[in-house]
């Protein structure tokens, strides 16, 4: 068991704290490990969208829910290049491309292609972080050697919550995943998703069995369910703006050296919200006006508030 691990009942205390004594103390760890000025910014590419075979509750992208998507193949090498460069002139840190499918398998012709846009986009300058889904040691040690820093796996939400919300794959078989990318020696990027209907002990969970990784997640996306049409969670209710902060503010106390990412459902959030959040230790946001296939703040706006703020990355 990794030393930093908290116990449920540690975790629950600590997201039970009165509001303002709980974003203080978050506050406090942060600024302990972290500079005030350091919000990474994290673009997002969608390499190869929709048509993806798995049945995720929350994605517009499988092809088992009817939704209004364009699916779109696997980008060739030479159309992504120019938008990791157009990324990187926008002041991006971080650079991560996503694939619609179930996971990667060594020697295919697409994860070919796949690490031979790894190796070009590395050269940039820029962390290089991927999300192909499932895949074994083989795969992981070919994209470590492609260039890839992170490698984006999320378990999504608690052991036990998880099977209403995926059934073409386990959560051990994610845990697996994560596995082979810590022995391949790729930082883990591990988070997951609020607003699916789950409960508060179910998010607690989910940080527990992350304080429980060894190593640890270099970063924690922290996602808002966005509800998209024609998905089985497309009538979920927002969640809460401070069951929001208090969650950032636990992820913060119990993985201090992390980088907690404000991830998907963030235009939900309002300018006040998002400082709540960066208050009580998010440091990173997926940045440009799309996620994946969802649409994200405008890139101005984003900077704007970070320059209100006295956040801006230094590059
Ligand atoms: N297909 C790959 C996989 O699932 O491993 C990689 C891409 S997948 C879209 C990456 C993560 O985005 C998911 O694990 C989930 O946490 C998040 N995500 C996807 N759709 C979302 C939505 N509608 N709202 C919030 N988060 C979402
Ligand atoms: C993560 O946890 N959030 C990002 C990133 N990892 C790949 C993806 C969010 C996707 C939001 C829904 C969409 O764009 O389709
Ligand atoms: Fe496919 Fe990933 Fe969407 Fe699940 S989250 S349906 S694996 S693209």
């Amino acid at each position: 068991m990794s030393p930093s691990s908290f116990s449920l009942a540690d975790l629950r205390s600590i997201y039970e704290t009165s509001f303002f004594e709980l974003i203080r103390r978050s506050h406090d760890v942060h600024q302990a490990s972290w500079s005030t000025h350091d919000v990474q910014l994290c673009t997002l590419l969608s390499i190869k969208t929709g048509g993806c075979s798995e049945d995720c509750a929350y994605c517009t992208q499988s092809a088992r829910y009817k939704t209004e998507l364009d699916i779109e193949p696997l980008m060739k090498c030479e159309e992504v290049l120019p938008r990791a460069h157009q990324a990187k002139e926008n002041g991006a840190a971080r650079f991560c491309m996503g694939t619609a499918w179930r996971g990667v398998k060594s020697g295919d012709a697409k994860f070919q292609e796949v690490l031979k846009t790894v190796r070009e986009v590395s050269k940039l300058g820029m962390e290089v972080c991927v999300t192909l889904g499932l895949l074994g040691d083989e795969e992981a040690r070919q994209l470590k050697e492609a260039g890839v820093t992170a490698y984006n796996h999320n378990i999504d939400t608690s052991p036990e919550y998880y099977p209403n919300i995926i059934s073409t794959r386990t959560f051990q078989d994610r845990l697996d995943t994560i596995g082979a990318v810590q022995r391949a020696g790729m930082s883990v990027c591990c988070g997951g998703i609020i607003g699916m209907g789950e409960s508060i002990t179910d998010r607690l969970r989910m940080l527990e069995v992350l304080s429980q990784l060894d190593p640890l997640p270099e970063s924690v996306p922290i996602n808002c369910l966005v509800p998209m049409p024609g998905t089985p969670l497309a009538d979920q209710p927002p969640v809460d703006i401070f069951e929001f902060v208090r969650l950032i503010a636990t992820t913060r106390i119990v993985l201090p050296k992390a980088r907690v990412r404000l991830s998907a459902g963030r235009d939900q959030l309002t300018r006040e919200g998002q400082a709540l959040c960066f208050f009580a230790g998010a440091n990173s946001i997926h940045y440009g006006e799309k996620l994946l296939t969802a649409g994200n703040p405008e890139s101005d706006r984003d900077r704007e508030l970070l320059e209100e703020l006295g956040l801006l990355t230094k590059n």
